[in-house]
This record gives structure tokens, C-alpha cells and sequence, in this order.
């Protein structure tokens, strides 16, 4: 098991200094996952908060390799890479000891939406390469617009909370089933408050040969709306009440993580973000239920997929 004093010695991939909001999950996550491989790494970040705030010209916060990639095709970049790798292998350029990691990573909106053709096809053709999405449940970086990752009700700026609409009328497209559906070696749900979790996952996702896919549940203080100091409880929350359940697909076989031992209301993690506010006046009452109802539905399924009764 990862100690976290072992984890504390090794050289931050990413500097401090970068310009990502108080409490923002972005980093917890990158400095976990980064930790997860030792070997040499490449990687290609669509653009969003963290290719925004990690690279304000004339700096960069990036020790690693790094590949500023279009909003819609960061698979697609970090897959051409991993492809040259193999080619110069097999010429004898790159030592054939020589190990190199690739790594492309993209918010809710550069994956669940945009560049979502671009990593389909990406892991389709079976690179090996790791794809890691933070997904904070937004377009965060340009004023909040909701993504098909935006929860149902959620207010945001292209569904505002009002007297037209409740918030979000969909309900958030589930991106972790539709990549464990392409068949994959390794796919895995994570989230920063379980740390050591989040971290074999990444390892495992590292180690595989071929592609893995790893979504990470990132709060976001901007965009969900709580006092910065509350992002990892908001994390621990969205486990708990199942909302955002925790498990992997390796080789097609479907593995819980971590099973709360008592399943809280989805309202707990509601109710401290003022994206949800207006779902508690009593008018939308029934958006709650509907909310509560669907998620007991995925979570009896995923234990179905788990074969846990
Ligand atoms: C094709 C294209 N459309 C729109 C934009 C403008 N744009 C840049 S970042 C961004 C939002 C990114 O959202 P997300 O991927 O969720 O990452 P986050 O900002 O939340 O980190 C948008 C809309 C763009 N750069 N390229």
C-alpha cells in the first residue's frame, strides 16, 4: 500500500506556483496521478483551467513533456505520440529498454463533449496511452457553461435556475460506462478524498498495456458554488449518497472500490452547493425524488454489474 510519507519524497511533476483557484480539485487530483508513474512522461492537455492556469506565457508550473492540445482532440495528440514512440523503437532510435509514459488530459467538456470523437477513436485503436478527465461538471474555464457532465438541476449559465427552467433538464451523460463499453483493459472511477484509491487506480491505469481511461470527480468552488475549504468534503459526500460511486472495469469485469457503509441521501451533497440552492424551494421538490430515484437505480445496477447483492 502507497505510504503517503514515500509519496511526500517524490518530485512534484507539477510546480506549485500555478494560478488555479483557492480549492480547486484540479491540482489534489494531477499531484496524486502524476505520482502514480516514475518512468519518463508525455503529456497532452486540452485546453481548459488547468492548460490555462499552468501555462500563463511566458511560464509554464509543468515538469514533464507537455503538449498544449486543441479543445477537441487531446486523445488524438497523445495517441500520434505514442504511435512515433513505437515507430522509433522498432528503427532503434529509442532504446528498446526505454520506457516512456503518455498521458493526455481534458476537463468534463474536452472529453464528456467535445473531444469525445477524437478519445473514442483514440482508444478504439488501442494505443497505449492513459486518458485522465477531471471532471468538475462544467466548461469552468470559460464562465461555467453546463456539459452533458452537469448533473440534473444544476444550475449554470447556459441553465440558469429561474422561471423558465429548474437548472439542468438532462441527466448527466455517464462517460466512465460508455469507455468501459469500448472494451478496455482498465477503466476507473476516482475522486480525491480516497487518495490511495485514487492513486492504484492510476498506477494500474500506468502499468496496463494499452489504453485506460480514469474519471476524476473535481470540485469545483467557482462553478458548484461552496466555501473553497469544502471541496474534499463535497468529494466525500458525492461517494457517499452514491452520486459519484467509486469502482473499475478491468478487462471488462466491473469492481466496486469502495461501498458506503451507509448510503446517504443524495440531498447531504446537495444541499451545500448553491448550484443545487433552488431545488430546495418547495416547487422542485419532485427534481429531488427524481434525482434520488435515478441514482438508487445506477447504484443497484452497478452492484448487479459487481455481482454484489
Ligand atoms: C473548439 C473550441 N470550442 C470552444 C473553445 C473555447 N473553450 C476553451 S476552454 C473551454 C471550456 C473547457 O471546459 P472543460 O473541458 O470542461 O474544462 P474546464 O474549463 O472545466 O477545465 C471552452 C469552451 C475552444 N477553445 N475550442
Amino acid at each position: 500500500m502507497a505510504r503517503l510519507k514515500d509519496l511526500a519524497q517524490q518530485e512534484d511533476r507539477l510546480a506549485a506556483g500555478h494560478g488555479m483557484c483557492l480549492g480547486c480539485g484540479i491540482p489534489i487530483i494531477l499531484r496524486i496521478v502524476l505520482r502514480a508513474t516514475t518512468d519518463p512522461l508525455v503529456v497532452a492537455n486540452a485546453t481548459g483551467c488547468l492548460e490555462v492556469c499552468t501555462t500563463i506565457f511566458p511560464r509554464t508550473a509543468w515538469k514533464v513533456n507537455w503538449i498544449h492540445s486543441a479543445f477537441e482532440n487531446a486523445a488524438a495528440t497523445i495517441a500520434g505520440v505514442e504511435a512515433m514512440y513505437k515507430a522509433l523503437k522498432r528503427r532503434g532510435k529509442i532504446p528498446a529498454d526505454r520506457k516512456i509514459k503518455f498521458l493526455a488530459i481534458g476537463g468534463d467538456g474536452g472529453t464528456y463533449d467535445i473531444g469525445l470523437q477524437s478519445l473514442s477513436g483514440a482508444m478504439e485503436r488501442g494505443h497505449d496511452i492513459v486518458y485522465l478527465c477531471y471532471d468538475n461538471n462544467a466548461y469552468a474555464n470559460t464562465g461555467g457553461q453546463r456539459s452533458s457532465a452537469t448533473p440534473l438541476g444544476a444550475s449554470a449559465t447556459t441553465s440558469p435556475a429561474g422561471r423558465a427552467i429548474p437548472g439542468k433538464l438532462q441527466w448527466r451523460k455517464d462517460l466512465t460506462r460508455i469507455m468501459a463499453a469500448h472494451g478496455l483493459p482498465y477503466v476507473a472511477q476516482g475522486s480525491i478524498h480516497r487518495w490511495q484509491d485514487l492513486f492504484k487506480k492510476a498506477q494500474k491505469a500506468f502499468a496496463i498495456e494499452g489504453p485506460a481511461f480514469l474519471n476524476v470527480l473535481c470540485p469545483c468552488p467557482t462553478e458548484w458554488k461552496y466555501p473553497e475549504s469544502q471541496g474534499v468534503k463535497l468529494a466525500r459526500l458525492a461517494v457517499e449518497t452514491c452520486a459519484w460511486p467509486l469502482y473499475e472495469v478491468e478487462q471488462g469485469k466491473y469492481r466496486i472500490t469502495y461501498k458506503p457503509k451507509e448510503k446517504l441521501p443524495v440531498t447531504e451533497w446537495l444541499k451545500p452547493q448553491g448550484r443545487f440552492r433552488h431545488l430546495f424551494k418547495e416547487e422542485n421538490a419532485w427534481m429531488l425524488e427524481e434525482i434520488q430515484k435515478r441514482i438508487d437505480a445506477e447504484w443497484a445496477e452497478l452492484l448487479r454489474l459487481s455481482q454484489i447483492e
